[in-house]
């Protein structure tokens, strides 16, 4: 039976900086599980997948039961569902909440955080897989019964059509079919297996064109495999790192999440290295393919995923007409033919005639003057540099890496360099802290967990019901957890060389072994910290050091962008229209770290909070740094009183933030007509129901759009609730909070528990990820405030 593990090293090649404090494994125990508990876990897994293609998301049963038989929750009090007519009391909120935190206290861990399943994105497994099939360590690295768990997932996931999209709710694209397809193979699946559903995926993919039209990097992947030519890619060369700081397109001056990934990337495509061709990789070269191997055009096959202007988006075709307006008939031409063999979904962003230039240039002169120019020197020193880069961010972040794409990808690179290298040995035992497993199979997860995000943001809906003194326990944990995991150091040698920024005082979103510094991390634990510095010691144990709390606000200032916003891990360092760049084809804004609603609100209300409490530190500094933080907030809101919210479902997401950094920096619906139009914005859309439910597409489309047939969504719901309440509804008309409070009361399980409904978050406008923990932390928080804010607060 697979048994969840948290904070355990246990092997000699894993590194930490606090003994494991929030890492999660799951392992397989072979003589773990009585016959009730396995059959509990089939019924489970079948369940989901007899309703695999109307419930795309799963519910962590796996993990929930192990609780459950670890740490029964012993919450006997009967459940309350209200009629519409009737009013919803005090005392019915009350039970709510003691059955819902009775309920998930009960699946944190020992060391204070709520493990959980986040995965989603469907692009993460191949890469994995992938990587430890050229380097030969896939069968020692994934069991048998990952191996199972896995094509389990990949079977799941796999849509009517025979395909698999980006992520677990998208349309089928060419990244997602291709690359799953390849993966169930490389696991040993035949090219006829799987009942029919190998088949079903080859003619998706072949009547889509074969895999010359793949995402750029679904190309560089089947590179490293031997599966596609590296000619057939748009060049990426390493020296790049060569370049001085002071040119805009500087790798330093990137978000660096794609700086992270490019980096390895470079380095595979500078040795054009490819993997042993096996008989598996021979045979794909024929599955995978419309023409023969040896007829595929590679120079054509490089911008294969063109955007079609036919398919674009209209805002799209707007922003891309002013490139179109000024340049030539001949290009929209051979885009439009070209797009004729491209798969629609694949491309979010399309490639603009500038990078097409610059992609030809690079590829026909510059790349074969880098590689024999003066003999193979500035590649290799270009090589070089890259790999100490890599080699930085393994040491500084423990192995673990800033996310699952450069975590395998980097792995994949120290083992190109050495095979036998030390490094090589300390990426394996990290690369479990990025598998799950839930009753849909084995996933590759988005980060090694989000472990800080959710225990800061529990700690608050906690504290909001104020029954504080019957939960101590657990909270008193959740605090032991964000103590623990504060950043204390910033990372080895001189930042600036290694373009970091400081993070001595931060939060990282994960764990202190991950360690990246985040603004809205940081500023979600440290507004946790410092209520949790409120609440009497004997109750939450002992308030973190002052200082403590001084450095997370350094970071914090040290975070703001000169028009006042805050983007997630560093300073905006260059220029939007850098995006002119973006090759990645599926992702939008990858470029550069853009000033984002939430990461600019959450710093207001931290130092908002924090000024209460110390009004005497830094406080010019403070003061200037909300206002401004204020101001940017309100310039961009959209003219319909919505802000959209870039890391999670969306304009609800985005205007639960808008309004809170408002009210933290001081407005108020009465001298604030932001706020009046941000409530006016929430109230229209409240559904029937009384709830809100919105769908991924708002992200995507960037247009706000309700979940199919009007549903609502617990978390939504709790969003626009949040908001309200912030803004004052209660004290203009409180029915829409009674309506929807009674939609989260209803939506309340037998056991305590809310339901899992529809993917939340999102990443990069066009991928989706699962905050498994949401669905109680939300609900929980929306009513705890609503009964303090609303209930209570009326009455007296
Ligand atoms: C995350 C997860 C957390 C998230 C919040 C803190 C919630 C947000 O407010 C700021 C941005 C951040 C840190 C974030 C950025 C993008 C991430 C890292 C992710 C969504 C998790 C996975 C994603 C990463 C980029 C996935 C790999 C894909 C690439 C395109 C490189």
């Amino acid at each position: 039976m697979w048994k969840l593990k948290i904070a355990e090293g246990g092997n000699p090649w894993l590194r930490s900086l606090n003994n494991h404090v929030g890492r999660q494994v799951w392992e397989f125990k072979p003589e773990l599980g009585t016959p009730e508990e396995l059959l509990e876990i089939k019924r489970a897994q079948e369940g989901f997948q007899e309703l695999r293609f109307q419930n795309k998301h799963s519910s962590d049963l796996l993990m929930r039961m192990q609780f459950a038989r670890e740490n029964p929750c012993n919450v006997d009090i009967p459940q309350v569902k209200l009629e519409d007519t009737e009013d919803v009391t005090e005392e019915v909120v009350a039970t709510t909440l003691r059955r819902a935190i009775g309920f998930h206290s009960s699946i944190q861990a020992h060391d204070g955080h709520w493990p959980g399943d986040y995965g989603g994105p469907m692009f993460l497994m191949p890469g994995l897989v992938i990587c430890l099939y050229v380097t030969g360590a896939l069968n020692t690295v994934l069991s048998s019964e990952h191996r199972l768990e896995i094509c389990r997932y990949l079977y799941n996931h796999q849509n009517e059509d025979g395909g698999w999209g980006l992520h677990i709710e998208g349309p089928s694209t060419m990244f997602g079919t291709a690359l799953t397809y390849v993966t169930l193979r490389l696991l040993g699946e035949g090219a006829n297996g799987g009942e029919g559903a190998m088949e079903e995926a080859r003619n998706w993919i072949l009547e889509h064109g074969g895999v010359t039209a793949i995402t750029s990097w679904g190309k560089m992947w089947l590179s490293v495999l031997g599966a596609f030519e590296w000619s057939g890619n748009n060049p990426l060369p390493p020296e790049i790192w060569l370049l001085p700081y002071f040119v805009p397109i500087h790798p330093g001056r990137m978000w660096c999440h794609c700086r992270m990934v490019y980096l390895p990337m470079s380095y595979l495509y500078g040795k054009r290295f490819v993997g042993p061709l096996t008989p598996t990789v021979l045979s794909l070269r024929k599955e995978l393919y419309t023409v023969p191997y040896d007829h595929v055009d590679w120079n054509q096959a490089r911008n294969l995923c063109v955007q079609s202007f036919i398919i674009m988006h209209p805002y799209k075709y707007l922003m891309f007409s002013g490139v179109v307006a000024f340049g030539s008939f001949w290009m929209c031409l051979t885009q439009a033919v070209v797009s004729l063999s491209v798969t629609q979904e694949d491309l979010y962003y399309p490639h603009p005639l500038v990078q097409d230039i610059l992609w030809a240039t690079l590829h026909k002169f510059v790349e074969p003057l880098l590689l024999h120019w003066p003999g193979s020197m500035l590649r290799e020193k270009a090589l070089r540099t890259a790999m100490e880069h890599i080699h930085y961010e393994d040491e500084n972040t423990r192995y673990v890496c800033i996310g699952p794409v450069n975590k395998v990808l980097n792995m994949l690179c120290c083992w190109v360099d050495d095979p036998n290298s030390e490094a090589f040995k300390l990426h394996l035992p990290r690369i479990y802290d990025f598998l799950w497993v839930a009753e849909d199979g084995m996933k590759m997860q988005g980060y090694n967990g989000s472990q800080l995000w959710d225990t800061a943001f529990t700690a608050q809906a906690y504290l909001s019901t104020n029954l504080y003194e019957e939960f101590g326990s657990s909270i008193k944990k959740a605090h032991e957890y964000i103590k623990n995991s504060q950043v204390l150091e910033d990372c080895s040698g001189d930042l600036s060389f290694w373009y970091r920024h400081i993070s001595k005082g931060a939060w990282p979103f994960s764990t202190r072994d991950h360690g990246w510094p985040i603004s809205d991390c940081t500023a979600e634990g440290l507004k946790a910290a410092l209520l949790l510095s409120q609440i009497p010691r004997e109750n939450v144990g002992e308030p973190i050091d002052a200082e403590r709390l001084y450095d997370a606000v350094n970071v914090i200032l040290s975070l703001q962008n000169k028009d006042g916003g805050f983007a997630t891990y560093e300073l905006t360092r260059s220029y939007a229209w850098l995006e002119l760049i973006n090759p990645a084809e599926t992702f939008g804004d990858i470029v550069i770290d853009y000033p984002y609603v939430e990461c600019t609100s959450a710093s207001i209300q931290a130092l908002a909070s924090f000024k209460k409490f110390y009004p005497g530190h830094r406080r010019e500094e403070v003061e200037m740094c909300i206002n401004k933080a204020v101001n940017f907030i309100e310039k961009i809101q959209e003219s319909d009183g919505s802000w959209y919210g870039s890391w999670a479902v969306c304009f609800t997401y985005g205007t639960w933030f808008g309004v809170n950094g408002l009210v933290a920096g001081g407005k108020t619906y009465q001298n604030s007509s932001s706020l009046r139009k941000a409530s006016d914005f929430l109230l229209s859309k409240q559904l029937d129901s009384g709830g809100w439910g919105e769908s991924y597409l708002s992200c995507q489309d960037k247009v706000y759009t309700n979940l199919e047939g009007n549903r609502s969504h617990v978390v939504n719901t709790g969003w626009a609730m949040l908001a309200l309440i912030a803004a004052g509804q209660a004290e203009r008309d409180p029915m829409p909070l009674h309506r929807a409070a009674r939609v989260l009361i209803n939506s309340q399980m037998a056991n305590g528990d809310f339901p899992q409904q529809e993917i939340m978050g999102v990443f990069n406008k066009n991928c989706m990820i699962s905050y498994s923990a949401y669905r109680n932390i939300f609900p929980i928080w929306a009513l705890g405030e609503y009964r303090c804010q609303v209930l209570q607060a009326t009455k007296r």
